[in-house]
């Protein structure tokens, strides 16, 4: 759901609105989890040794697929965004071969990185029982299969890829601060990458109903308050080193770059990677406050995806804007 936005330019959120969506939220019930894994995944990955591809670390949180709204607190209904995870998730495959070391904050069940050649029901479609103990692989999948495992596993293993999963706007944005907090050490070699479709509008917790909403007694009425403009609260308090990097995503193209042009200056983004629904998997433009950029996939080359160049173009326009902070 993607607001109409206002017109504000540069404007800060207020804090009194930021508390008053964060302070009655349900807390994360794994909240200490995520914060060990951060530590772990941070220490790994600033020790010396740390970064395995010898290149200075370099780390990006990639957000990607939609957040709900939940309804009813015991959740029935709920509104959604639209984002398959398509974008996030290839785009940490580019990041990780780059040399980057990536936090990848999904929605459960959207897509994962190196799985988007899998057929959609892998299990079901991928292996076949042999005997009473053993499954085995059709070999028609037997690679993809063997490069998804390997690929994954060994990025997990190795620390440099640290898969975090959220479902709600309210678990989605306590996480995305502790990313943020958690990763300040890294300064501007980090970078912000928010793929995410993330919810505008919301029902605060203290005005959701407890139970599901019944149909009985007639056509419903929601009230939707609006999310507190985060992205300037990330770019001005959680994360004020690093490179910031938001998507705008519009289905009308003649407001998409005067809508990228706007979050670009009220949020003071580094870039925004505008694009449009229906072609967002040909083409985006990147829109900087220096340069608008069109991005494509190289359609010569059976299964190239956009997110290779724009990947690309991203980590060439971070090393400039690391090299600001070495002068
Ligand atoms: C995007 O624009 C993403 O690029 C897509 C990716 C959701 C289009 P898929 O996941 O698609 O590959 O299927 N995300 C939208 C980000 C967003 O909601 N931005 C807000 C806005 O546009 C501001 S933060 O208003």
């Amino acid at each position: 759901m993607d607001a109409v936005d206002d017109a504000n330019q540069l404007q800060e959120t207020p804090k009194n609105e930021v508390m008053s969506f964060f302070e009655p939220a349900p807390l994360l019930e794994d909240a200490a989890e995520i914060e060990k894994s951060l530590k772990e995944f941070v220490d790994r990955n600033t020790s010396s040794s740390g970064n395995l591809n010898g290149k200075t670390n370099r780390v990006v949180c990639i957000t990607s697929g939609g957040t709900t709204v939940p309804l009813e607190k015991q959740c029935v209904r709920y509104i959604d965004n639209f984002s398959s995870g398509h974008r996030g998730a290839a785009s940490t495959e580019y990041f990780l071969k780059a040399g980057y070391s990536v936090v990848f904050l999904y929605r459960r069940g959207s897509c994962q990185p190196f799985c988007s050649t899998l057929p959609d029901d892998p299990l079901l479609e991928c292996f076949s029982v042999a005997d009473d103990s053993s499954i085995e692989v059709d070999a028609l999948h037997a690679e993809i299969v063997k490069r998804a495992i390997t690929e994954n596993r060994a990025a997990v293993a190795e620390g440099i890829l640290l898969k975090l999963s959220f479902t709600t706007i309210f678990e989605y944005l306590q996480i995305l601060q502790l990313i943020s907090v958690s990763l300040r050490d890294f300064g501007p070699s980090a970078i912000f990458f928010l793929a995410a479709a993330v919810s505008d509008f919301y029902v605060p917790w203290e005005s959701m109903a407890l139970h599901k909403i019944q149909s009985a007694s007639g056509p419903l009425d929601i009230r939707l308050a609006q999310v507190p403009k985060m992205l300037s609260v990330l770019r001005n308090e959680w994360a004020p080193m690093a490179f910031h990097i938001s998507s705008k995503l519009e289905t009308d193209t003649d407001i998409l770059l005067a809508k990228a042009n706007m979050a670009l200056k009220k949020y003071k983004m580094h870039m925004v990677i505008a694009n449009e629904l229906s072609t967002r998997k040909e083409e985006v433009i990147v829109v900087t406050d220096q340069e608008k950029v069109t991005v494509r996939r190289d359609s010569t080359r059976a299964g190239a995806e956009v997110e290779s160049p724009l990947v690309e173009l991203v980590v060439d326009r971070h090393s400039t804007y690391i090299k600001k902070f070495d002068a």
